[in-house]
């Protein structure tokens, strides 16, 4: 059988951008190395193995939500957009709304090369009437919708609350990105995972077949391939918990002894018990999260929750002036 057709446009970034990102984690403190890194193919992968952990309720909630709401979200955004989706993943979510959409093109953005070429041309294969033109591309840096796919009204889909990987300063900046993106009054379509008890984050975050520690130790297994570093995946552990005051997970990867790493070169020294942070996941209020959105320069249209207020899905409405947030964002940092 021949493959579906797709435009794939590759700015996948490159090992040098991977080294300069990671040698200037590791020589800050406290040590950080951004989330962005874990999506490698087998992070991918393991990222997915995630959502299906009996812990990790995100995924299925929102899915919930979009099916449960998809006849109001379908009539309040319309049909005939560019549907564009950045961090798309495995475009599981998206799947849910296409029909009902019916946009004219979708542009299916992420920084995982084949995930992407995979996912995409599955697409393409299940909605034969739909255009795809897929971007490589990190899109903390780099947002755009590739020259080859058509003009129309542009709707953004961020699902799975990527946006708590951003601090709300960063989220603010990356929402005026995407709200210039999508142009005056312009639609984006978001799901927000919303505070909870703690119990139900930590477990979320630190589930117990160990999906989420082999994707966090991942990370170190992916530096040693493609950087040539000599991480010893025996001497670091998981730690992921509920940080209350900051209104987020945060995810640490634990140096198990005193041990040295080289890494390009370089010598870096751990004490035991000393972290790399790799990621904060930030959780919000219905009202908290739409005030971030307003900085951006959005106006909220609706909201749709699950009946246990676990997760939230927004659709926002860009206004007709200006964008108050400055352009430019990077995941949170600690
Ligand atoms: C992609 N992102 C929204 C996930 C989250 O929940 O912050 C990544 C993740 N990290 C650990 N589990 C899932």
């Amino acid at each position: 059988m021949s493959r579906p057709e797709i435009r794939l446009q590759d700015l996948h970034p490159t090992p040098a951008e991977l080294a300069v990102e990671v040698l200037a984690g590791l020589r800050r403190r406290p040590r950080y190395i951004p989330p962005k890194f874990f999506y490698d193919a087998r992070g991918s992968q393991l990222f997915d193995a995630i959502t299906q952990t009996s812990e990790y309720y995100p995924t299925r909630t929102e899915i919930a939500i979009l099916q449960a709401h998809a006849a109001d979200i379908a009539a309040r955004v319309g049909t005939g957009s560019v549907l564009v989706e950045p961090g798309s993943g495995s475009c599981m979510k998206v799947r849910l709304l296409l029909e009902g959409l019916k946009p004219c093109a979708y542009v299916p953005m992420d920084i995982s090369r084949e995930h992407l070429r995979v996912a995409a041309e599955q697409v393409a294969a299940e909605f034969p009437w739909l255009e795809v033109h897929a971007a490589c591309t990190d899109f903390t840096r780099q947002m755009a919708v590739p020259d080859s796919a058509p003009e129309g009204p542009r709707v953004a889909f961020f699902p799975g609350s990527s946006i708590g990987n951003f601090d709300p300063d960063g989220a603010a900046d990356f929402l005026a990105v995407v709200a210039e993106l999508v142009g005056p009054g312009g639609l984006l379509l978001i799901g927000v995972d919303l505070k909870k008890a703690p119990a139900v984050l930590d477990a979320a975050y630190d589930d117990t077949a160990g999906v989420t520690a082999a994707f966090n130790l991942n990370l170190l297994e992916r530096i040693n391939r493609e950087l040539g570093a000599n991480f010893d995946l025996g001497a670091w552990r998981h730690r992921a918990f509920y940080n209350a005051d900051l209104g987020r997970v945060e995810m640490h990867l634990v140096s198990t002894r005193d041990q040295g790493v080289q890494v390009c070169g370089e010598r870096f020294d751990f004490a035991a018990g000393e972290s790399i942070h790799t990621e904060n996941s930030y959780k919000y209020s219905v009202a908290d999260f739409q005030a971030v959105a307003r900085r951006a320069g959005f106006f909220p249209e609706a909201v749709w929750t699950d009946p246990a207020d676990l997760f939230s899905v927004h659709l926002l409405r860009v206004a007709a002036g200006p964008a108050v947030a400055a352009s430019g964002s990077s995941p949170s940092r600690p």
